[in-house]
């Protein structure tokens, strides 16, 4: 094998080893398994299309663009078919029963946006518990494990950036209730930043700069870790995939489920109708007669505002990126080449502290250095059959992404309580609440005690002393 120094140097790269004599064995072996980990020549070309060469054109991303068709909600069109829907229900629930799905989480970003020192998962979010999004979700997984009779197995993608805190979390929790040999955790890959002449910045004198390389990263890891071949072993076909930041999520819906396997789906995708034109969703369109995401920075802005002849939105179908995955489409996918990346990249500009070639430290004020990342919504136009199901956007929705404002910690609070007070009124209880379903009280419902509403209503009626609903109240 050739010496690593010479390889990068080779390829323009020799500064990554510029401060490799001061380190300590180490660290310079720690330098060494980065170094190894990165393929020069795909940042080199990734570097030369995306950067030089100013990336994918608007008009081949956004040209003869269609508005993805959709199964929608009964009550929601007049060619909402009621009975499927029960049929998907009943097909999705038998396989829930044989052990056919597994649950699968990506966790490995940044969340940068929350401004929350730690992996977003452990972050609080319910009511009154303040229970973090991986409480939630494990007690969600519990409670359809119970349901049907049969322990649903969790992946969990982590990132180099909160591997560790993660795994540590879930032990000081003793994995929420979960059985640890049914959680599963396995990393993404990474790829080096880059500056404006394509150099690999380096986070410090022995450390490349890395970032995680993207959602769509989850595909090649699922394979690389041996995750895809497990879930074989344990008679997994589908993966129910969604991310950390939702707690709303239905971590796994018998409906679309049944959907999914209804139609021999590859890769089948929830959606929602836009809130507003600029919501800050992916949209689901069709190119050719093959169905892809659109990002919403992507869609051109005459796009965003078009209405039909029924003055709804033309591109009004939101990716709230909840995906049904075929074990054997990412196997083919993310198998491709040994492993290696089969997505195409996309370019984030960002701000990327680094060190110079003379140790000195720089943190920028502006955008300095380039990224490079995968979105897991790319691999739809290669699926056979996808499908996009309409869902409840109060019942599967409201994401922590800000830290005030839209998709806050504060609105996905309000947008659990008013899920908590619709099953409460539906279970017959009397409950105030404002016109926007609100109650003006909090109080907490346990995916333990009940995870639907019309689990809520057996639940509770079920109970032999009822409680008076009140502030603080947490139903387990
Ligand atoms: C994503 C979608 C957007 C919409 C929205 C719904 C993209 C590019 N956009 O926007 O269309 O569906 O979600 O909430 O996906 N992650 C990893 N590894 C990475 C990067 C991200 O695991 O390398 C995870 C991250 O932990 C989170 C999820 O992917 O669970 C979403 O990441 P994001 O915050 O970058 O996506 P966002 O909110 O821009």
């Amino acid at each position: 094998m050739t010496d690593p120094r010479s390889h990068y140097e080779a390829h323009g790269q020799g500064h990554v080893f510029a401060h490799f004599d001061s380190l300590s064995p180490a660290e310079q072996q720690a330098l060494l398994d980065q170094a190894a980990a990165i393929d020069l020549a795909e940042v080199a070309s990734l570097h030369e299309t995306l950067v030089t060469g100013g990336g994918v054109k608007d008009e081949d991303r956004t040209g003869d663009l269609e508005p993805a068709d959709y199964i929608p909600l009964p009550g929601h069109s007049e060619t909402a078919n009621p009975s499927l829907w029960r049929e998907a229900a009943l097909k999705g629930e038998a396989a829930l029963r044989t052990g056919r799905v597994a649950a699968f989480t990506v966790a490995g970003g940044q969340g940068t946006r929350l401004g929350f020192d730690g992996p977003k998962g452990t972050f609080g979010v319910t009511p009154v518990l303040q229970k973090s999004l991986f409480q939630v979700f494990a007690e969600k997984i519990l409670a359809t494990s119970r349901v049907y009779g049969r322990p649903v197995p969790w992946y969990l993608m982590t990132s180099v950036l909160n591997h560790d805190e993660t795994v540590a979390f879930f032990e000081r929790h003793h994995h929420f209730g979960l059985k640890p040999e049914r959680v599963h955790f396995l990393t993404q890959g990474f790829m080096p930043a880059v500056d404006a002449g394509g150099r690999i910045l380096m986070a410090d004198r022995g450390e490349i700069a890395l970032s995680p390389d993207g959602h769509g990263g989850a595909l090649r890891a699922l394979v690389r870790s041996g995750a895809i071949r497990r879930m074989e072993a344990d008679g997994v076909d589908t993966i129910s995939y969604f991310q950390v930041d939702n707690p709303l999520v239905r971590c796994l819906d018998p409906t679309f489920i049944g959907f999914h396997l209804l139609h021999e789906s590859e890769l089948s995708s929830k959606m929602v109708p836009k809130a507003y034109p600029g919501e800050k969703v992916g949209v689901f369109c069709q190119r050719g007669g093959k169905a892809l995401v659109v990002e919403y920075s992507d869609l051109p802005e005459a796009l965003v505002e078009e209405t039909g002849p029924d003055g709804q939105l033309r591109y009004r179908s939101g990716s709230i990126a909840i995906h049904l995955f075929n074990r054997g489409f990412i196997e083919r996918l993310g198998g491709g080449g040994g492993g290696n990346a089969c997505l195409p990249f996309h370019l984030a500009h960002k701000k990327v502290p680094f060190v110079d070639g003379a140790g000195v430290r720089h943190e920028p004020a502006e955008p300095n250095g380039y990224k490079f990342e995968m979105f897991v919504f790319d691999a739809l136009p290669f699926a056979k059959n996808p499908i996009i199901v309409e869902t409840e956007r109060a019942d599967d929705f409201s994401p922590v992404k800000n830290a005030e404002g839209v998709d806050s910690p504060r609105t996905c609070r309000d947008d659990q309580l008013r899920q908590f007070a619709r099953w409460a009124q539906a279970a017959g209880i009397p409950l105030e609440t404002d016109e926007t379903g609100l109650p003006p009280f909090a109080f907490e419902v346990s995916p333990l005690f009940a995870d639907t509403e019309t689990r809520f209503k057996k639940a509770w009626e079920a109970l032999p002393h009822k409680p008076v609903l009140t502030e603080g109240l947490v139903l387990v």
